[in-house]
């Protein structure tokens, strides 16, 4: 496979957009090379501007659960646009797709669409602390929940101290109200709260972490936070960002059997067009503007053609009862194979797999939180993510992301997925 268009293409974008991409980790950065621009993309397949066919593992970083172009939402959006593309108006297309969230998703009873997870719990966050009055909030190394100032923080010095900027522009005043905690860590959760008794507004967390490659929570560890919100009036935010609509009907709430107090959602929900969203309950809500006073707005929030996208894509999955079952029996049989080869490999290695969401990781130790993700060995990653690639495999771009299965891959584009790793791994 060559990538000669590609690289000019990129060539070309550096000049006129920062490092060449609207969004960092498709620079190929951490695995080097130059990324890949795409063509188009149908079902399970990526078609690259040099002409290459990819088996495509991202599906958008989450949103293509369906497969790329999935008709329901190309048709959907054929008939919207001809009726115009923003209004800065109510539609009863925006209640449609609310009533159908919340049908979908347990335990909430209102939802505000927004358009990026970014802004759903950057907006989340402002809400809980609207609600209770607090000003900090606690997330947990590793996981992110879009680039808003307030989540742009790492572990400061010293175990419960706030976090510190983890990016210039990001002030120590915005800092000084993040706290930081390992995944998996209940201690430090307790140690926090015992040290900020009645000043945490929320937890904030992936409630299976997928920015640090996949990362399932331990058995009892949400179960010991929604324990801890309750006891210290916090509440619990899931961000749902990547697992609602994908480990579930009902997201991670349903699989995990957790009640969140508000939930973000951004990917699926949009079919691939820029939604973001945050539900609560009646209560929770009735703070938002403009029934009370925590502000949040959006020009182009519940844009028409973002909601018939969106409503297209939830109708889809709701109408389909094997769809989640489908995609976890996947992305077993690519975790199984991918085990098979790599066991033969000499090389350490964990994989983690919760539903559709996979990743493996170059370490001999179990991948449990960031500190753990961190230690795996990124030159062997890089070989792998570029050896699969020449095999016309997709991967994430990144030791730190998870895998995103969709349901157009068929049994013998994962066999072929196991072949290309058994091709290449004497390579790794
Ligand atoms: P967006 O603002 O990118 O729509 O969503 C931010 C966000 C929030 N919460 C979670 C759990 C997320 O995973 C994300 C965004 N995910 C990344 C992939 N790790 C998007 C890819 C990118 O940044 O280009």
């Amino acid at each position: 496979m060559q990538y000669q268009r590609s690289s000019n293409l990129f060539k070309e974008a550096q000049k006129v957009i920062p490092g060449g991409v609207n969004s960092p980790v498709r620079a190929f950065k951490s695995v080097g090379g130059t990324p890949i621009f795409v063509e188009r993309a149908q079902g399970a397949y990526l078609f690259d501007a040099d002409g290459n066919k990819l088996i495509d593992y991202i599906s958008s970083w989450g949103p293509m659960i369906l497969g790329h172009a999935y008709p329901p939402v190309i048709e959907a959006l054929k008939q919207r646009a001809d009726k115009g593309t923003s209004f800065g108006m109510p539609t009863a297309l925006e209640t449609e797709i609310a009533n159908l969230a919340l049908e979908m998703v347990p335990n909430m009873d209102k939802i505000r669409f927004v358009n990026s997870g970014t802004e759903a719990c950057m907006s989340a966050v402002r809400l809980a602390r609207g609600a209770s009055g607090r000003e900090k909030i606690i997330k947990f190394a590793g996981c992110y929940h879009g680039h808003s100032d307030a989540f742009l923080i790492q572990a400061g010095s010293g175990a419960v101290t706030f976090g510190s900027p983890s990016s210039p522009g990001v002030t120590q005043g915005t800092a000084k109200d993040t706290l930081l905690a390992p995944y998996n860590n209940i201690e430090a959760v307790k140690t926090l709260f015992a040290e900020y008794p009645d000043q945490i507004a929320a937890i904030i967390i992936e409630p299976v972490a997928g920015n640090m490659g996949c990362i399932p929570p331990q058995d009892g560890f949400l179960e010991s936070l929604r324990k801890l919100c309750d006891q210290y009036n916090a509440y619990f935010i899931f961000d749902e960002v990547m697992t609602g609509f994908r480990l579930a009907k009902g997201g991670a709430q349903e699989l995990l059997g957790i009640k969140a107090d508000i939930v973000t959602f951004g990917k699926v929900i949009g079919g691939g067009l820029p939604v973001g969203a945050f539900a609560a309950s009646n209560e929770i809500m009735s703070y938002l503007a403009p029934d009370g006073p925590v502000y949040q707005a959006g020009t182009l929030s519940g844009n028409p053609l973002a909601m018939a996208a969106g409503l297209a894509m939830l109708k889809a999955l709701d109408q389909d009862e094997g769809i989640f079952e489908r995609l976890a029996d996947k992305t077993k049989r690519l975790h199984i194979g991918i085990d098979s080869v790599l066991s033969d490999s000499g090389l350490p290695y964990q994989i983690n797999r919760l539903g559709s969401m996979i990743s493996v990781h170059f370490t001999d130790q179990a991948v449990t939180d960031f500190e753990t993700a961190a230690h795996g060995n990124n030159n062997f990653f890089k070989n792998y993510f570029h050896g699969m690639l020449k095999q016309g495999i997709y991967l994430p771009p990144s030791a730190f992301e998870s895998y995103f299965l969709n349901d157009a891959l068929s049994v013998d584009d994962i066999d072929q997925t196991i072949e290309a790793l058994n091709l290449i791994v004497k390579k790794i």
